[in-house]
């Protein structure tokens, strides 16, 4: 691997150039064992891919969705990617088969999941990993930054989805299969109390709350061997 978490396959030419964004805070044992476990597949699958984690290193409620955009946007600054695999750090893939690429439609790949019997908890479930294509991702504006803590954020963009008519699409159960890390509640991460109200205006607040009003530091950037770490940070009352 370079550094940065970037490879190239050498025996054959990718077809796609993935961005792998990891939305973190303070799991570093998790994250570890989560890419050691992962890089191996994306290497057995030949694909050519850079792995960008992104670090909320402030003391606000986590933002996953704004976490996400922060990714997207930091990853299009250093290369023009195909495709943007989403991916939550406690959610392992047990398929080889379960190629990360992108198709014409966007991809929810999290469908059977340990932690949830490996079957969707509810029909229109959109959590964990996700797979997008620049287009489609910029069409929705992202994802909405106004939801702090737990809960809703995937819910939403589901909506903004639907709502553009750009219904997302999945694999089958026994390729798109997952085991779940175990871990303790993370404090900093608690369910988001606005989250309910948010929902209800998931398909107006498409328009501006996303990509085009994304606001963040980034207090680093730093190669390391497995991954791209940018740490950044968010004031919630802007
Ligand atoms: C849902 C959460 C999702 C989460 C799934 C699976 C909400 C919004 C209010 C209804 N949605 O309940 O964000 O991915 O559970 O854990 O909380």
């Amino acid at each position: 691997m370079a550094p940065g978490g970037h490879f190239t396959p050498t025996d054959c030419k990718a077809t796609q150039k993935l961005a792998i964004i990891i939305p973190y805070r303070d799991r570093q044992k998790h994250l570890l064992n989560f890419l050691n476990h992962f890089i191996p597949v994306l290497k057995r699958q030949k694909l050519e891919f850079t792995i960008y984690v992104i670090e909320q290193g402030d003391n606000e409620t986590f933002n996953r969705g704004l976490l996400l955009n922060v990714g997207f946007t930091e990853a299009l600054k250093q290369d023009s990617y195909d495709c943007f695999i989403l991916h939550d750090v406690d959610t392992y893939l047990l398929n080889d088969k379960n190629i990360y690429r992108c198709g014409d439609k966007p991809l929810h790949l999290a469908v059977a999941v340990e932690k949830y019997g490996f079957r969707l908890p509810y029909t229109t479930y959109y959590g964990a990993i996700t797979a997008f294509n620049r287009k489609h991702y910029e069409m929705i504006n992202g994802f909405p930054n106004v939801y702090f803590g737990w809960g809703g954020e995937d819910d939403d963009q589901g909506i903004r989805l639907h709502t553009k008519g750009l219904n997302f699409v999945r694999r089958s159960p026994q390729i798109a299969r997952y085991a779940s890390a175990k871990h303790n509640r993370d404090p900093t991460n608690p369910d988001g109390k606005d989250r309910f109200g948010l929902l209800r205006s998931a398909a107006k607040r498409m328009a501006y709350d996303g990509l085009n009003s994304l606001i963040y530091n980034v207090t680093s950037i730093e190669l390391k061997k497995l991954y791209t770490l940018i740490t950044i940070t968010v004031d919630r009352n802007l």
